[in-house]
């Protein structure tokens, strides 16, 4: 093993669990314990629901049936996203996986679910990457495309969810020219010609004067970014309007303005307006995980749960035009008008059908427009 990481097959193989899980087999088993219960995936915050496609894969091949909302759903508070019916036994290990799939990846996506949201016309890319294990990278930017970013910058999303990666340059490629304009003008001529022509404009000098270099010394020049270090920034929004200036003054408006480096959702709001396009590390891919559980609401036909949960199996329905759901028993009858967003996914073990991250983008975005219409924003940016 080179690095520290868990492999494929032990978390397919429930090696990756808590211990107690092994205790609860052991102690189960000896006394000839198994029920048949409703298991449901809930939480007492709204998200984006995101990391199905790995849940999926986990609980492929168990004795179970799994219900879930669709990838890229709202779901609100006390809502279940996943339910698994089968006996306890057959999944009881896979507890801990299952949560830490869709904890991380609905945390991402619906950090980039805001960020887009308050960004409005403006760009919004995926550049955090760097900050989290990199083993989980392609599930970072797949999160994040589903929440609603433009872009992602990790190369590796091509490879593993055939997501075409963006990129502009670093400071380290200006520094070994240790010329801005050597290095700009290099990349204008080598880098192929359906890339933007974004040149970085803080190395050496203020951004103002760096802008107009880019401009008046290379031939192509598409956007400028301004990496500004939170250590010098002060008044940001003044740096931005200033360079905005000068490139007007000299007949760039065509010049975009791209920001990043330590963004907040704060600066997306405040800059929105000057800025065309956003960088957004840390806060997107660090996103605190969205602490979902695993709570037993029946057991063998009858309603449990423990403190603080609401027993029985259950169906979310929503309301298309005012994006609110409506939560009933599983066996009551459908709420009419309503599209109810929990589908079966898997039976006795047999995935039905593989999520699908276009699909699950567009039901973000769709919901997202839906959120405007209503003039819901703030709530959901927070
Ligand atoms: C990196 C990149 C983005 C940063 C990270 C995004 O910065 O340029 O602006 O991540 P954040 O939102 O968590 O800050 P640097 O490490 O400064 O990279 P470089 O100097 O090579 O451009």
């Amino acid at each position: 093993m080179r690095f520290l990481i868990v492999s494929d097959d032990d978390i397919k193989n429930g090696v990756v669990t808590d211990k107690y899980f092994i205790w609860t087999e052991k102690v189960l088993k000896a006394k000839n314990v198994n029920p048949k219960v409703v298991a449901e995936v809930t939480t007492s915050g709204w998200g984006v629901f995101a990391g199905l496609n790995d849940a999926l894969k986990l609980l492929e091949g168990l004795p179970v049936d799994v219900y879930a909302m669709p990838e890229g759903s709202v779901f609100f508070p006390h809502e279940p996203v996943m339910t698994i019916v089968g006996n306890y036994l057959d999944f009881a290990r896979y507890e801990t996986s299952l949560l830490g799939f869709i904890c991380h990846s609905s945390a991402v996506a619906t950090q980039a679910f805001r960020f887009k949201l308050a960004a409005e016309d403006k760009k919004i890319f995926s550049f955090g990457t760097r900050r989290m294990h990199p083993a989980i990278a392609a599930a970072i930017e797949r999160a994040a495309y589903i929440g609603g970013v433009d872009g992602v910058s990790n190369f590796a999303a091509e490879k593993y969810i055939g997501l075409p990666s963006m990129g502009t340059m670093p400071h380290a490629m200006i520094i070994c020219f240790g010329d801005q304009i050597k290095a700009w003008r290099s990349f204008d001529e080598v880098v192929d010609p359906d890339v933007s022509r974004t040149m970085l404009v803080d190395t050496y000098f203020d951004e103002k004067t760096e802008a107009i270099m880019a401009v008046e010394n290379v031939e192509n020049v598409s956007a400028v970014r301004l990496d500004t270090p939170s250590s010098r920034r002060g008044k940001f929004r003044k740096i931005v309007e200033e360079v905005r200036w000068e490139l007007d003054i000299r007949g760039r408006r065509d010049v975009r303005i791209f920001v990043s480096g330590g963004l907040s959702l704060a600066d997306v709001l405040e800059l929105r307006d000057i800025v065309d396009a956003f960088g957004v590390g840390t806060a997107i891919s660090g996103a605190g995980p969205i602490d979902f559980a695993l709570d037993i609401v029946e057991r063998e036909g009858r309603f449990v749960a423990k403190r603080g949960k609401r027993g029985g199996m259950k169906q979310v329905y929503r309301d298309w035009e005012t994006m609110e759901d409506e939560v009933r028993l599983f066996m009551e009858p459908e709420a009419e008008g309503k599209e109810a967003m929990l589908r079966k996914v898997i039976e006795r073990g047999r995935i039905l059908a593989e999520p699908d991250m276009e699909e699950a983008r567009k039901l973000a975005l769709k919901q997202m427009e839906i959120i405007r219409k209503l003039g819901r924003e703030q709530e959901f940016i927070g």
